[in-house]
């Protein structure tokens, strides 16, 4: 089995802020989920260098197109390591090889006959590099970032996309999990009853672009470039990678460019002949808890780079991914992680490793015992359910359950008592303690990939896959390693 996942690629024309690190973060969840499982994974993201908003910023930033991409792409690259984003490969559009692909593509639906060159007349959105027409507009704005559009007029070549919509129809309704969850699906559906117009897809005003292969004054539109990444990253046409991975199983985007990447990349696909990605993921919007819109233009951003700094990345891993339901809006605030971070990271889980360790070196000798799983401790273990949310993309639900084995792990231990037990009995506890934690580490691998790792060192276990998921695995004789507290609890004034 094979699974390929991509996130969109992130405009760096200002810094990165926390929506892009939490569109990466589940992706990356995801993707260690679908490795976990034994899939063989490909994961990509990147940057999206081109059009004319990076223009824009380079030149406020007094530097040239490429020397501000080069400079600021820098900083989305470190976000990855940072968070501990285990992507196979940071794709940048302005790479030869990108630059290539999407011209081979732009030349072979010209020479099918599906581009054609006109005129454009129309309202632009810098930010969203997107043509509205007037009745898309709220207040006159931008629909998104509520700016004012410009009145644009050029030579343009246009994409004969009008002419998909019937067959983008039909793909929809054939095609449950094209797009996930239902409910944006009978969005696109319900728009796409309206008139579907053609696309404009090269600029002749500027020339921060790829170049269009049949008439170099024009550059290609940013979205017919950028968009092609997703076949440029596996190396269309002829690479292995791309006929290992293609089709994505998953692109997660934002709601934003639900339509870009549904009814334009799908109908640029079906003209180039290609097949289409298995499901468009989309997830939520962070705010924060202010309840403003985090918007780059707007200047309400949180630095993801700085958090990572601040805190434990696990920490903050775990409180977006259990904070937001996956694919609902949701709110950041350093509190709310502060008392996830204490109430259930530091309580629950880390005490839970701590007492079993501590009890471990306290009456074993620092050796896990042999014995039995207790029946009623392994029954909590809810693991089909885990695999049922993380095969519908309920990532908080599968670390909810993750983290609810952990607290009925501490319950268990206040019942048994182990410090009042001795013998078989005790033995029985303490491995039984031991090898869910053992499982609790693997699962957690996906999630927060560090603290699974200290887990999984402590206890004198391995890393794993699924199929290590069975209770009987240790076999007693371990030894623990009681390193660093996993947590530290954060102290607000
Ligand atoms: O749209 N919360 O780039 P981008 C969650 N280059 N996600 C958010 C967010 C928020 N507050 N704000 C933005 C682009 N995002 C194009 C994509 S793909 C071929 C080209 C998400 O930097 C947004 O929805 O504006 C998108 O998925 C991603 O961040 C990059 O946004």
């Amino acid at each position: 089995m094979k699974f390929y996942i991509t996130t969109a690629i992130d405009y760096p024309s200002g810094e990165p802020h926390l929506g892009h690190a939490y569109e990466k973060l589940c992706a990356d969840v995801m993707a260690r989920w679908h490795r976990f499982l034994g899939e063989e994974v490909f994961f990509l993201t990147g940057t999206d260098e081109h059009g004319q908003k990076i223009m824009k910023a380079a030149k406020k930033n007094g530097l040239s197109p490429q020397e501000f991409v080069n400079k600021q792409s820098e900083k989305f690259r470190e976000l990855c390591l940072k968070w501990n984003i285990s992507n196979d490969r940071f794709i940048r559009t302005t790479e030869e090889q990108h630059i290539r692909v999407a011209q081979n593509i732009f030349k072979k639906i010209y020479e099918k006959g599906e581009i054609y060159l006109g005129k454009y007349s129309g309202l632009y959105c810098t930010d969203c590099e997107t043509f509205y027409l007037e009745k898309d507009l709220k207040d006159g704005k931008c629909p998104i970032h509520g700016k004012e559009c410009e009145q644009l007029s050029e030579e343009s070549y246009f994409f004969k996309m009008g002419k998909y919509k019937q067959k983008l129809i039909d793909y929809l309704e054939k095609n449950e999990k094209s797009i996930y969850p239902k409910g944006k699906r009978t969005e696109i559906k319900n728009r796409l009853r309206e008139e579907l117009r053609d696309l404009s897809v090269s600029r002749s005003s500027f020339n921060w672009g790829v170049p269009v292969p049949i008439n170099k004054k024009h550059v290609q539109y940013v979205w017919m470039d950028a968009l092609i990444n997703y076949v440029s990253g596996v190396d269309y046409p002829n690479g292995e990678n791309f006929k290992k991975f293609w089709p994505a199983d998953v692109h997660l985007i934002g709601k934003d460019i639900l339509w870009h990447h549904t009814v334009i990349w799908w109908s640029i696909l079906m003209a180039a002949g290609i097949e289409l990605p298995k499901t468009v993921l989309v997830h939520g919007f962070i705010n924060t808890s202010s309840g403003e819109k985090m918007s780059k233009s707007k200047g309400t951003v949180i630095d993801p780079l700085e958090l990572a700094e601040k805190y434990n990345i696990d920490a903050v891993r775990y409180f977006l991914l259990r904070e937001i339901p996956f694919g609902e809006d949701g709110f950041f605030s350093e509190e709310a992680l502060i008392k996830r971070n204490n109430d259930e990271l530091a309580n629950e889980l880390g005490n839970l490793l701590n007492r079993t360790l501590s009890m471990i070196e306290r009456y074993c000798n620092g050796k896990i015992p042999s014995g039995k799983m207790d029946s009623g401790l392994a029954a909590k273990l809810e693991l089909e359910k885990i695999k049922k949310h993380m095969q519908e993309f309920e990532l908080h639900l599968a670390l909810g359950k993750i983290m609810g084995f952990a607290k009925s792990c501490n319950q268990f231990i206040n019942e048994k008592k182990p410090w009042m037990l001795s013998g078989e009995k005790l033995e029985n506890v303490l491995y039984s303690l031991s090898e869910a934690l053992r499982v609790i580490g693997l699962l957690l691998q996906p999630f927060l990939p560090q603290t699974a790792e200290k887990i999984l060192k402590q206890i004198g276990a391995e890393k794993g896959k699924i199929e290590n998921c069975k209770f009987g695995l240790l076999k007693g004789g371990e030894a623990v390693e009681k390193g660093k507290i996993l947590f530290q609890k954060i102290q607000t004034e």
